[in-house]
């Protein structure tokens, strides 16, 4: 199979496109990899690091379906994971999410379709069915975002599906939940936590810290979307649950305590604007039909993450 990743230079996308290089992923049978990202803050070449020759990498805007086209011609698979991915900056500044996230969408579709690929898998999110008080959502669920960022990934699912119906190229769209791993922008929780701890800070944990969220460590999302691409899906839409649902605050306990912290290095922060309460997603469409599983232990996996933000430091200081 030759693959093209999206959005390969950031935190999910640089993880997959490692395990579509190395071993991890035989069943693909990988014969090449064409990299496409425009290294948005959010994306760096040094989160390739090791793999960067074993990939076509190209610096491309999404949002150019000439340059797509031409970059994935022969491609069987285009795996589309390049978007704006935070909620807060989608709060202060909405406008580069719904170019990157809905016409870039579009446009990568259109260019999937142009270059003759077989098959197209739409990297969504949980957070397109807004917050779920109670019990889990299934795929069927209403789309209620909240976020300016939850609402452009409602619109990109929305765009993909609308383009399958109409042209008829195979799409598969995958909503999973919070991913955790190496190389994940330290404006996010867990990345945020442990740097900002590392540098003598406190924890900001926004409101009352009750919000949940289910955490799914980054390979594991990735062997999911392995799982989805080496068979036939019957279905279009699968959520990928990380089966490990936490509130910030016990979030912020287990990092404090694997770094040898004090409880009382938090510090409580005025809320996010339409913070959701909770995410949980109910994945046992995916489960059942391809016999998907989280392999990583939470309480394991966390203390590795932790680690690997202590041993990467100039990753992160960029010294
Ligand atoms: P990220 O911000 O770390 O990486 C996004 C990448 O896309 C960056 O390398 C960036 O340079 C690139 N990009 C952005 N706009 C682009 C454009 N116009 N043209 C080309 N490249 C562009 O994000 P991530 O956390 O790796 O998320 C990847 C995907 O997974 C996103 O679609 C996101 O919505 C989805 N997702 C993420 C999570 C999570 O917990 N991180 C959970 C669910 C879904
Ligand atoms: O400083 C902080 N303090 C805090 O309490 C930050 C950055 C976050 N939080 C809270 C907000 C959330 O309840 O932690 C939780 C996780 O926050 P984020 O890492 O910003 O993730 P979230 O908003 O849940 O969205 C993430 O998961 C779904 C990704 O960023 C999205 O791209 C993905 O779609």
């Amino acid at each position: 199979m030759r693959v093209a990743v999206t959005g390969g230079a950031g935190f999910i996308g640089s993880n997959f496109v490692r395990d579509l290089v190395g071993e991890r992923f035989a069943a693909l049978d990988v014969q090449h990899v064409v990299v496409l990202d425009n290294l948005t803050y959010a994306g760096t070449l040094d989160n390739l690091t090791g793999v960067l020759d074993d990939v076509e990498f190209h610096r491309t805007d999404i949002c150019d379906t000439q340059a797509v086209t031409r970059q994935i011609v022969g491609c069987d698979a285009v795996v589309h994971f390049a978007a704006e991915s935070h909620v807060d900056r989608s709060i202060s500044s909405g406008l580069p999410f719904m170019r990157s996230n809905v016409l870039g969408t579009q446009s990568v579709l259109e260019a999937a379709a142009a270059a003759g690929a077989a098959r197209f898998v739409h990297i969504s999110t949980d957070e397109v069915y807004g917050s779920i008080p109670v019990g889990a959502t299934g795929e069927d669920a209403p789309l209620a975002p909240n976020s300016p960022y939850a609402a452009s990934k409602a619109g990109s699912d929305l765009v993909a599906l609308a383009f399958a119906r109409t042209h008829g190229l195979p799409v598969t769209v995958t909503r999973c939940s919070n991913n955790y791993g190496p190389y994940q922008n330290p404006e996010k929780a867990i990345p945020h936590f442990v740097t900002t701890l590392l540098r003598g800070g406190d924890i900001p944990l926004y409101g009352a810290g009750t919000n949940v969220r289910d955490w799914l460590h980054v390979g594991d999302h990735g062997k999911a979307v392995a799982l989805l691409l080496a068979g036939t899906p019957k279905e279009q839409v699968y959520n990928i649950g990380g089966g490990h649902q936490i509130t910030n605050l016990q979030l912020a306990h287990i990092i404090l305590d694997e770094l040898g912290l004090d409880a009382d290095r938090v510090s409580f922060v005025p809320d996010r604007k339409a913070h959701d309460a909770r995410y949980c997603v109910d994945d046992s469409r995916l489960r059942e039909e391809f016999g998907y599983r989280p392999e990583r232990d939470f309480a394991e996996a966390i203390r590795e993450t932790i680690s690997w933000y202590s041993d990467n430091r100039s990753w992160w200081t960029h010294d």
